[in-house]
């Protein structure tokens, strides 16, 4: 039997309750479990309607605080890894299930997709779903292309949404989470990259299963609402560099399907907003670290004190300042920090204005062959 857990912070109660009651619902699940990060508005609704949606559904419905574990920010990675303790100590459930909280599209389907990966034999099952050309741009330009040039000959650049939050483990996945101490220091939004790089380095298989009517959530107002979770993104990619994997797992990902309108005509971000985060607050010091990077990106970045430019971050300038960026950016340094999200911001500007404007498939087919030349010039010629 199967656990579904939801971590949360502020939700609208309304969508976490009828999540709740659709996870309580499945004939898989024997537990829902609820990981609040405080005791908020959102955590006393679902305080609330606890015991209703139990009985309703004939499952019971636990909700717990997120424990303090990590060494980082506390946030998503110690909700997660709360849920991983819990699974181990209180329960004998062979899988268990993290969903996001915020999902208006959630459904009985998410978890039985999941549970028929787990039937063929995988440890860990990952949904992927269509996301609209200007979407998952961490995943793109930091996650995917940390793993290309990181661990070019793994699978890890090949998984689709490795930022996830959907997934389920098999009980000896979880195991191995808790017991990684790795792992268990990753407090923050950066929770996501160590449990696909871990599952990945320990061997675990992997399956990828599509949801197709995408997932709808809560919105971001712009780039800016990204901020902290592209730095600890980076942040915890920068810690793993250096780390060495094992042999191939086995990893296997269902076949897509047409994309609705919805997604494909979505447009991810408000770019005259952020078209103007280019020339704000730069400081002396933030000019000072440009020193560390070659003289396209350098001169790049500077002409935007004067009006805003992105040409020149193309795929080769990116991965010129990525690689600047493993050597010497510092988690925590107000200045670093303001710089990656200044030259992220203009890299997915650029991308933006040259490659997603083209239409949603030129965008899918554009950055899965960033990608795959990543890849391609991380390994080294014989
Ligand atoms: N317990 C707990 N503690 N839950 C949290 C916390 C926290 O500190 N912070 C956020 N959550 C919950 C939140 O309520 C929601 O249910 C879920 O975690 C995800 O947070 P959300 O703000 O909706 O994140 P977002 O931006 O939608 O990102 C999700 O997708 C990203 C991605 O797929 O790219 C999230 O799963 C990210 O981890 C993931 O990187
Ligand atoms: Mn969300």
């Amino acid at each position: 039997m199967s656990t579904v857990v939801f971590p949360f912070r502020v939700e609208d109660p309304e969508v976490v309750l009828n999540n709740l009651r659709i996870a309580a619902s499945h004939p898989a699940v024997d537990l829902v479990l609820a990981v609040g990060a405080e005791a908020e508005s959102t955590f006393a609704a679902v305080e609330a309607a606890r015991a209703a949606i139990s009985s309703e559904t004939s499952t019971p419905l636990e909700l717990i605080l997120q424990e303090r574990i990590g060494s980082k920010r506390p946030g998503k990675g110690d909700g997660m890894n709360t849920a991983l303790r819990y699974f181990l100590t209180e329960t004998s459930a062979d899988r268990l299930h993290f969903y996001d909280a915020d999902i208006t599209s959630f459904g009985p389907e998410w978890i039985t997709r999941a549970e028929r990966g787990a039937d063929l034999g995988y440890d860990v099952v990952r949904h992927f779903f269509p996301r609209s050309s200007t979407d998952a741009m961490i995943t793109w330009m930091v996650t995917r292309t940390g793993f290309a040039l990181l661990w070019p000959r793994s699978e890890l650049p090949q998984i689709e949404q490795p930022l996830g939050g959907e997934l389920l483990f098999t009980r000896p996945v979880v195991e191995a989470l808790v017991a990684n101490d790795r792992v268990q220091a990753q407090s923050d939004w950066g929770i996501d990259t160590l449990y696909t790089f871990s599952t990945v380095q320990a061997g675990f298989s992997v399956y990828e299963t599509y949801v197709r009517q995408g997932k709808a959530h809560a919105l971001y107002g712009g780039l800016t609402d990204l901020r902290s979770m592209l730095v600890e993104c980076f942040s915890a990619m920068q810690g793993l560099a250096g780390e060495q994997l094992g042999g191939a797992v086995t990893h296997r990902v269902e076949p897509t399907e047409a994309v609705p309108a919805a997604i494909t005509e979505k447009i991810g971000y408000n770019l005259e907003a952020t078209l103007q985060l280019l020339g704000e607050d730069w400081t002396d010091g933030q000019v000072g670290l440009l020193e560390h990077f070659p003289a396209t990106v350098r001169n790049g970045m500077l002409s935007n004190c004067r009006r805003p430019t992105f040409l020149f971050m193309d795929e080769e300038a990116w991965h010129d300042a990525f690689k600047v960026l493993l050597e010497h950016f510092v988690p925590g340094d107000a200045g670093w920090e303001a710089l990656l999200f200044r030259l992220w911001v203009t890299r997915v500007i650029n991308y933006t204005a040259t490659r997603a404007l083209r239409g949603y498939d030129h965008a899918q087919r554009y950055l899965q062959s960033m990608v795959a030349g990543y890849v391609r010039r991380a390994v080294p010629a014989p």
